[in-house]
């Protein structure tokens, strides 16, 4: 429906709400303060202002807009789509329904040259009235915003004083097709083709589908998040895995009540399947908007940063595009060495970053890698600028065709030739915040005294808060976790979560590396590192905790 009359702008007089800085990944909140009028249309204005500066005119630009359909995203997309008109876009691409996987809102951002995307999501984080919303703006490369872009819209929102708005864009969000009001195009798009597009160009679907037809079985848990469409199409239309292959394969706005992050708490029904007798080859799952994934055999976890190793160990030979083999590896702080080991044996470039993706955005678009991974089930490539759970499960699968052995078999064989990394991350979680702060800032006042200490049955001889310079841009991160080095190649890294939206979250990560074939029971070999790391803490004083809710 054409309307190409001038819209009537609408000036809303509003004023800042405290709290709106960005955290790891777009700012998140309890769905009901998103809810408060004027609060997300207050991010939405300070993310326009903030690109308006170096963007100029929108009228030549176009952005994209997608969201995990989460409870409020519809109504989210809507206040966006209004908002995005008075601001003067050339065009939006709107997902059909609102729902497009954080990956795939990357993918479209760069195949179709777009400003950028604002994404409505809180990722792994429950959603429901009660629970968590979000979102993230994501710049031209595809990528979500480096810091001094996240920084820019703070101190925007900060000071924010009016946005701008139209009375209701008649715009059928469930219908794909354009519609024209006053200088913008609004082109609802299918939210499968572009992403399903690039994943056709990246694998060997043939060889994907040889291995489904010759009867290896895997079960894909969606948990009730925007995967579900994806791997359906994929999996069962596109590579002939079997009907039912995908379970909780429909996005529900309080997913089900669960929450969608795939690790051995949250999906326990899917390792349940994936210990039976008559279960599956193959395990695999996302989170709420796409970007994570946990991979499974029989009766077997793959832990992420061994799933980083190996795809990087395989990539050259399984997946076509990455025939001419890799620039390097990227990844976090906190991730286990087993990708570092790798990328020293192919002679490749290797980098450690601070926590979240948009560290990994330089170094890919100045081509000096091409995986990255992080402990927290992320794992990715250069095809976008996200975390892509999808494409880990894509790779894995191209990796188990190629080989034609079992998850168990191929993680064994990587263990027997470079050692195997003992890796767990503790979370305790919902800890009193100024208690937390209280207890990180002790441990960072013992940092000077602790070189040459005893610890975890080694002794420290590196003992930091991480600091990061971009090798790229130049920009600094610092005060990006507190970690110690010990003599025997093991560490232990402390860090507070910047994702979750009410009280705190300590984040104990530990790691040993033996040259073992990988036989060790990994309780058994941390135990050590992590009772000393929680007495260094002083875990107990400060929060009454010392078990953790979940360990990864
Ligand atoms: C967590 C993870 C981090 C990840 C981030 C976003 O951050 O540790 O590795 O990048 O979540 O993931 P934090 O600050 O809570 O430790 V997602 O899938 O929630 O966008
Ligand atoms: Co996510």
């Amino acid at each position: 429906m054409a309307n190409t009359m001038k819209p009537e702008i609408i000036k809303v007089p509003t004023k800042p709400f405290e709290g709106q800085r960005p955290g790891t990944s777009g700012l998140r909140k309890k769905t009901r303060v998103f809810m408060q009028p004027n609060y997300l249309e207050n991010v939405v204005q300070s993310v326009f202002n903030v690109i308006r500066e170096t963007a100029g005119d929108f009228g030549q630009h176009m952005l994209v807009i997608g969201g995990d359909g989460r409870y409020y995203n519809r109504e989210g997309i809507k206040i966006i789509i209004n908002m995005a008109v008075a601001n003067g876009f050339g065009r939006l691409l709107v997902a059909r329904g609102g729902l497009m996987s954080t990956p795939a809102v990357s993918a479209v951002i760069r195949r179709r040259s777009a400003l950028g995307g604002l994404i409505l999501s809180a990722s792994h984080n429950a959603g429901g009235i009660d629970e968590d919303f979000g979102i993230k703006y994501n710049i031209h490369n595809g990528g979500p915003a480096p810091e001094s872009v996240t920084e820019a819209i703070y101190e925007q929102t900060k000071k924010i004083t009016e946005y701008i708005t139209i009375s209701e864009a008649n715009v059928d969000i469930d219908r794909e097709g354009s519609t024209r009001i006053g200088q913008t195009q609004i082109d609802v798009i299918n939210s499968l083709t572009d992403y399903c597009e690039l994943m056709e160009e990246l694998f060997d679907f043939e060889s994907i589908r040889r291995l489904f037809a010759s009867g290896f079985r895997m079960t894909f848990d969606a948990m009730h998040a925007i995967t579900g469409p994806y791997a359906h199409h994929l999996l069962e239309e596109r590579l002939g895995a079997a009907q039912g292959t995908v379970v909780k394969g429909t996005p529900l706005p309080d997913f089900g009540g669960h929450h969608p992050d795939p690790n051995l708490v949250y999906a326990a029904d899917l390792v349940a399947r994936l210990a039976d007798d008559n279960g599956p080859d193959f395990g695999a799952a996302c989170d709420g908007d796409g970007d994570r994934n946990l991979i499974l055999g029989r009766r077997f976890f793959v832990s992420p940063g061994d799933s980083l190793a190996l795809i990087a160990e395989h990539a050259k030979d399984a997946i076509p595009a990455f025939r001419d083999g890799l620039a390097g590896v990227a990844r976090s702080m906190p991730t286990s060495t087993a990708a570092d080991r790798v990328a020293q044996e192919l002679g490749i470039k290797f980098y450690e970053t601070p926590t979240g993706w948009k560290f990994f955005g330089s170094l890919l678009d100045a081509g000096l890698c091409t995986i990255c991974g992080e402990e927290s089930f992320g794992t990715g490539s250069n095809h976008v600028r996200e975390k892509d759970g999808v494409w880990a499960v894509l790779a894995w699968l191209s990796i188990l065709a190629h080989t034609r052995k079992s998850v168990e078999q191929v993680m064994r064989e990587h263990w027997r030739r470079f050692g195997r990394s003992y890796y767990q991350r503790h979370d305790f979680e919902g800890i009193d915040t100024d208690a937390a702060a209280r207890m990180i800032a002790a441990l960072r006042e013992k940092i000077p005294g602790l070189n040459g200490k005893d610890f975890g049955g080694s002794k420290i001889t590196t003992a930091d808060d991480f600091s990061y310079t971009d090798p790229v841009d130049g920009s600094t991160a610092t005060k990006q976790g507190i970690r110690l080095l010990l003599a025997d190649g093991s560490r232990a890294v402390f860090r507070l979560s910047g994702t979750g939206t009410s009280g705190a979250t300590l984040r104990l990560y530990v790691e040993r590396y033996l040259r073992d074939e990988g036989v060790s029971d990994v309780n058994q070999i941390l135990a050590p590192l992590l009772n000393d790391a929680k007495d260094l803490l002083r875990l107990k004083e400060f929060t009454g905790r010392d078990k953790a809710n979940v360990v990864t």
